[in-house]
């Protein structure tokens, strides 16, 4: 392994001391929990386009990063360079997966195969360092927004040129994908959108859309690729409407045209937060329609409306979050993926060692707090006290498809209001809310 990294190995140090950065506190990879290793439930992922490229941007300021590969300038020889650092920093991260766009990897050329020519350079070299190493690929995808060319979308494009150069890009990443074996390959439609509806013909570009995502299920086939191909929802940003804006509306789409036997989700925590949904909601949604894939590590900020990719550090939302997690199963052909970056201030290359750090273990603690949540059957509890009515008398009879609207009417036509209202319960949300402040604090504890 290089040694290019200013930094050792981050290891479990145990909940020790309140200063953060010497180590991890909770995530303990060796560690197993409700039967299994947390690194091999948690599967944290680096992602390219922030750790290695990522230069700290806002939409009013340049990019602040002081990166060591920032003095190579020949971009082919530099884009070489950063998958030794990338590699490194996942051994010193203890870190086992990556996930990449295709354009995050090497400088575009003049015409496509040029372009595929640059890509294939790092390809070989991540390919043999993924075979020293045993370092994964969680997903790979494509980069269909960042190019001019994409302005109005890649597959959901008014223009066939451009439409069929985004499904000659997309063979080209599924042939990496099937190289490397990414366990997922990803679809985040950016530019999959609209800014203005009067321009736009919403049927005809959704039917391109569905149809290019069956190419690429074709595809994977004929090549052999057996990933699970994920769409990656968001409501917007940078189009004023991005088609699959939430959960719901992306199971409703793959529905819609027959995908959802080929597709699943990767959710982002940022993303929820701008479609106006907490994180945990969102996968549950996927968890519940049995299409939770993947997940984008990441926190929105409550004070700014974009999405700033934070590095996770809510462990209230990581406990909620990794209890859906748990009652899935975990992710089988998925990850933790950090789709975060430092904040703009944050410049230094240290700071991405403390954003990793910072994430994996918010997302350990929450594991740890879900995993207490599940033994003590804490929430399954309340549910099933909350709908016991339905399991006995007229509510049984209607969930065993017994009960007609008449029956309902016999049922309560001569009841007093107030018999009604008897059965009806507290929801008791300041109780549950304070009780899982105190799993945190106690499990967290070690209490
Ligand atoms: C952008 C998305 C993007 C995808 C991959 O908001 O989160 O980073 O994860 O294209
Ligand atoms: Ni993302
Ligand atoms: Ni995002």
């Amino acid at each position: 392994m290089t040694d290019l990294l200013n930094f050792d190995k981050v290891k479990y140090i145990g909940n020790s001391g309140f200063k953060a950065g010497d180590g991890f506190h909770f995530y303990n990879p060796e560690e197993e929990i409700q039967g299994k290793k947390m690194k091999d439930w948690l599967k944290f992922s680096v992602a390219y386009w922030h750790t290695m490229d990522q230069r700290l941007v806002d939409p009013f300021g340049d990019g602040t990063a002081v990166r060591p590969w920032d003095s190579i300038s020949d971009p082919m020889d530099q884009a070489l360079a950063k998958v030794d650092y990338l590699f490194e920093f996942l051994d010193k991260m203890d870190v086992d997966y990556f996930a990449f766009h295709d354009r995050d990897l090497a400088p575009q050329g003049n015409t496509l195969r040029e372009t595929n020519a640059n890509l294939d350079k790092v390809i070989d070299k991540i390919e043999q360092k993924m075979h020293e190493t045993g370092k994964k690929l969680l997903w790979n995808t494509s980069n269909l927004f960042t190019d001019v060319r994409f302005l109005a979308g890649g597959a959901t494009s008014p223009f066939a040129d451009v439409f069929a150069y985004a499904g000659a890009e997309i063979k080209h990443s599924l042939e990496i994908a099937k190289r490397l074996g990414s366990e997922s390959y990803v679809f985040w439609g950016g530019r999959e959108g609209y800014d203005y509806l009067e321009n736009t013909d919403t049927k005809r570009e959704l039917d391109h859309i569905a149809a290019f995502f069956r190419l690429a299920v074709d595809y994977a086939k004929e090549i052999g690729y057996k990933g699970q191909f994920l769409i990656e929802p968001k409501p917007m940003e940078p189009t004023s409407h991005q088609y699959d804006r939430d959960a719901q509306t992306a199971i409703a789409f793959l529905k819609t045209y027959g995908l959802d036997k080929d597709f699943k989700l990767n959710l982002e925590g940022n993303h929820a937060f701008l479609a106006g949904h907490t994180y945990e909601h969102e996968v549950r949604f996927a968890r519940e329609a049995g299409l939770l894939g993947s997940l984008d590590a990441n926190m929105g900020d409550k004070l700014i409306g974009w999405d700033i990719d934070e590095f996770p550090n809510d462990i209230y939302e990581s406990t909620l979050v990794m209890y859906e997690f748990l009652l899935n199963g975990g992710l089988p052909t998925g990850g933790l993926n950090f789709d975060a970056k430092p904040r703009r201030q944050s410049f230094e290359m240290e700071d991405l060692r403390l954003g990793h750090m910072a994430g994996m273990d918010t997302y350990a603690a929450g594991l740890r707090v879900a995993s207490k949540l599940l033994d003590d059957k804490y929430f399954k509890g309340i549910l099933e006290d909350r709908y016991s009515s339905f399991d006995s008398g007229i509510g049984a009879d209607f969930e065993a498809g017994k009960t007609k609207f008449a029956d309902f009417e016999n049922y309560v036509i001569d009841k007093p209001e107030s018999e009604i209202f008897k059965n009806v319960k507290s929801g008791r949300q300041e109780q549950i809310k304070s009780t899982v402040n105190n799993y945190i604090f106690n499990v967290l504890g070690g209490k």
